[in-house]
């Protein structure tokens, strides 16, 4: 496989951002070699500026749910963008989104639309505090919630990649406010709320996470942290960035059936645009400026294109189009199964709807430490091999995979051909 003119552009663009990348996980550090630069990308496929062409599962990391320039996304952004790229006040799109988002998610009572998930995430959490008059939160181990300075504790996704679970740059004054404990352990949330219960504002949490890879929350966990939340008056936020309008057409919410505080939203929302919202409780987004004093602001928020975007992707996610997306994940989950199988690879197989992760171990993978058990170095010749066999995977095993209504029966079967090549060059690393 030719990759001459990546590593060539990896060379310039090492001069200008650091790490030669403007989002630490796409540097392939997890994994080693020279990340690919994408030249363009159509339906469920993307071509680097090499000319290799991949099955795509990373998917911009989720928000192409509907595929890469789907006809109907471009005609609704091309019609905004003649219109007018940004007025910075308020324009009708911006309603069109949000009676669509309330029609499926009904307990989304009032929303704010920003820029990006992690807007969305921190925003939140000032909401939570304002609103309950408390300073501390609790995340979950290995839950990522975007890189905002309250939520880089025990976070996932490239901290976890890079081994900086703790960035610098977080003052220790703030990160005191955000108390962990291990994801789908409930007993540790109630120690939790014991010792610190009358100042805990809000519980975030991933509700599938996937940027630990994909752990499945265990039966009655979602269900017990909202429980232990009403009880000591601390607010559940679920954070949808990954999940919502994914697993379902309500999201993780629908699926599980969560009534949550406040949700969070980023990707799928703006189908390949900087989309992100927050929102939930009527009583709580009232307490939102200029309705309430808790301030929040966006230059570009509510943007017309970004909007037009979340719309004619949420339009073209219908039930069958679930159902379609459910059938093809199957598929790929139980081809890579027995790929895993045919090359004596034990792998952990965690998926939930079209999110999934392939774990290098012999145990179940439920929670952060036992992720991090798994055998990353196999993972990275697994993944090597699956990019030289046409199959582009998201370059750390702490991410999930995701598909689209785009992906096709040919896709999986090209993958699951490229997982069984893959699957035993893994078996050759110890
Ligand atoms: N936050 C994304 C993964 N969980 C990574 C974003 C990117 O590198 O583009």
């Amino acid at each position: 496989m030719k990759t001459e003119l990546s590593q060539k552009l990896f060379e310039k663009a090492n001069d200008l951002f650091p790490g030669g990348v403007n989002s630490p996980v796409r540097a392939f550090k997890g994994v080693g070699g020279t990340p690919r630069f994408i030249a363009r990308a159509r339906g469920s496929h993307i071509v680097d500026v090499d000319g290799n062409d991949y099955v795509d599962y990373v998917l911009s990391w989720g928000p192409m749910i509907v595929g890469h320039c789907h006809p109907e996304v471009m005609r609704e952004v091309q019609d905004a963008m003649k219109e007018g790229s940004s007025f910075g006040a308020p324009s009708p799109r911006e309603i069109l989104l949000a009676e669509l988002v309330r029609e499926r998610m009904p307990w989304v009572e009032k929303m704010r639309f920003v820029s990006s998930g992690t807007e969305a995430t921190t925003s939140a959490i000032r909401v939570a505090r304002g609103f309950t008059g408390r300073d501390d939160i609790v995340k979950f181990d290995g839950c990522y919630h975007g890189a905002g300075d309250p939520l880089l504790v025990k976070a996932g996704s490239g901290v976890e990649t890079l081994g900086l679970p703790d960035s610098p740059g977080v003052p220790a004054d703030v990160a005191r406010h955000t108390l962990t404990a291990p994801y789908n352990d409930l007993g540790a949330l109630e120690k939790v709320f014991e010792a610190k219960g009358s100042s805990i504002a809000a519980v975030i949490l991933e509700p599938v996470v996937g940027n630990m890879g994909v752990l499945v929350p265990r039966p009655g966990f979602l269900e017990g942290v909202h429980a232990l939340c009403r009880k000591h008056g601390a607010l559940f936020i679920v954070d949808e960035v990954m999940t919502g309008f994914r697993l379902s057409a309500g999201g993780a919410c629908g699926l599980y059936g969560l009534r949550p505080d406040l949700v969070t939203f980023g990707k799928v929302i703006g189908a390949g645009l900087p989309v992100g919202a927050f929102g939930g409780r009527r009583d709580v987004m009232d307490r939102v400026a200029p309705a309430g004093p808790i301030y929040q602001a966006g230059t570009l928020s509510g943007n017309p294109m970004a909007m037009a975007a979340g719309h004619a992707a949420l339009k073209l996610m219908t039930e069958a189009a679930y159902r379609k997306l459910e059938t093809l994940s199957a598929a790929l989950a139980d081809g890579l199964v027995a790929a895993a199988a045919e090359a004596k690879v034990p792998v952990q197989l965690n998926r939930v709807g079209s999110m999934l992760t392939v774990f290098f171990s012999d145990r179940p993978v439920f929670d952060a430490a036992s992720a991090r058990a798994c055998n990353t170095r196999r993972f990275g010749a697994f993944f090597h091999a699956m990019l030289e066999h046409g199959a582009y995977l998201p370059p750390s095993q702490f991410e999930a995979a995701f598909l689209s209504t785009a992906h096709t029966d040919d896709d999986v079967a090209r993958t699951v051909a490229a997982a069984r090549v893959a699957f035993a060059e893994a078996a050759k690393v110890a």
